[in-house]
């Protein structure tokens, strides 16, 4: 039976859930026993792969790639176009903000050479993505945090600036009168970006950026800056990325997983599918009320997409053409 199908059936019942986890569990330990598989084939390129609907940043990263860019610049450029968006309510400017009042923005980069920089719950900055890329790039570290970000960002030229929007005010405004301070995670609506580029040259980066999840408690860090949580690179094999509540893509290092399961054998799909059996299948898990989301790309161009619930989709740049793509799901009882 095909891995799909036979999730499907046994997603049905409990009895189900539990041969699914032993089956992930047993196919786990076969795989560890596997030798590292190294592509070497050259994939078809300039490719790009970002989560949700995201058309104008993967249309702005595959331009970078079309005039000869690195898959680096690539995913900085698009990624920025995300931030800039007002209407996304889960990134950038107009991000929703904590249960504060603040917005507070999570970012991460990686590059082919397996560098990463990240800045965490950054105010008052619009591009930290791009703040991000400077912690790499020119600093001997890898995460700053709040004012340190800030602070670095501003002396690198960044500018300060409010984001938050009126219509993100009014819905916090809105949120405030009975909030009961439950963060809100939303299963149809995201767009927190993960984006994932290869370059003429075969190499692979990959971005993350986010203002996290709606009216989170002050200080809240979610899965979209942490290496191996919201995104992971490693240019021998392939890159993953991840969107939905951050907390249970922690829990399972996900975008890691899905890179480590490629080097075993594993195609991009059914990685991702793993990634959120692994979720799904914890005993007593009740993931009715929540979304995760993931993207992955391998060396040779082959792509990847799963979420746990229905509505997730993302945009794909794939010789010439950039279509949004619904993903195939988990929850279809
Ligand atoms: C987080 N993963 O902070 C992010 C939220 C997200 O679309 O993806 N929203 O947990």
């Amino acid at each position: 039976m095909k891995r799909r199908n036979f999730i499907k059936k046994a997603s049905v019942t409990g009895l189900g859930l539990v041969a699914v986890s032993s089956a992930f569990t047993s196919c786990d330990e076969t795989l560890e026993k596997k030798e590292a598989s190294i592509v070497t084939s050259k994939p078809t390129t300039p490719l790009v792969i970002a989560t949700w609907d995201t058309p104008l940043a993967v249309e702005t990263a595959a331009k970078v790639l079309q005039n000869g860019g690195s898959a680096l610049d690539a995913v900085e450029q698009g990624c920025r176009i995300e931030e800039a968006n007002e209407e996304g309510q889960s990134v950038g400017k107009g991000g929703l903000p904590d249960r504060e009042g603040d917005v507070t923005l999570d970012a991460c980069i990686m590059n082919d050479k397996g560098d990463y920089g990240a800045v965490l719950g950054v105010k008052n900055i619009m591009h930290v993505i791009s703040v991000a890329r400077k912690v790499m790039e020119d600093t001997p570290h890898v995460m700053l945090v709040a004012e340190g970000a800030e602070k670095f960002a501003v002396s690198n030229g960044f500018k300060r600036e409010n984001l938050l929007t009126a219509a993100a005010k009014k819905a916090w405004e809105a949120w405030k009168i009975k909030s009961e301070y439950k963060p809100i995670i939303n299963i149809e609506n995201h767009d927190t970006i993960g984006m994932l580029a290869i370059d003429k040259n075969g190499n692979i980066s990959g971005a993350c950026t986010t203002s996290g999840l709606a009216y989170k408690m002050a200080g809240r860090v979610g899965d979209s800056p942490i290496i191996g949580g919201g995104l992971f690179v490693d240019n021998e094999i392939g890159g993953a990325s991840a969107t939905g509540l951050g907390e249970e893509v922690l829990k399972t290092v996900g975008s890691f997983l899905i890179v480590e399961l490629m080097r075993q054998g594993k195609s991009p799909q059914e990685a991702c599918e793993i990634a959120i059996g692994r979720i799904v299948n914890k005993p007593g898990k009740d993931f009715k009320n929540f979304q995760v989301g993931y993207i992955a790309v391998n060396k040779q161009g082959e792509t990847g997409a799963y979420s746990i619930h229905e509505w997730f989709s993302y945009n794909l740049f794939k010789d010439g053409d950039n279509k949004n793509i619904k993903s195939d799901y988990f929850n279809k009882v």
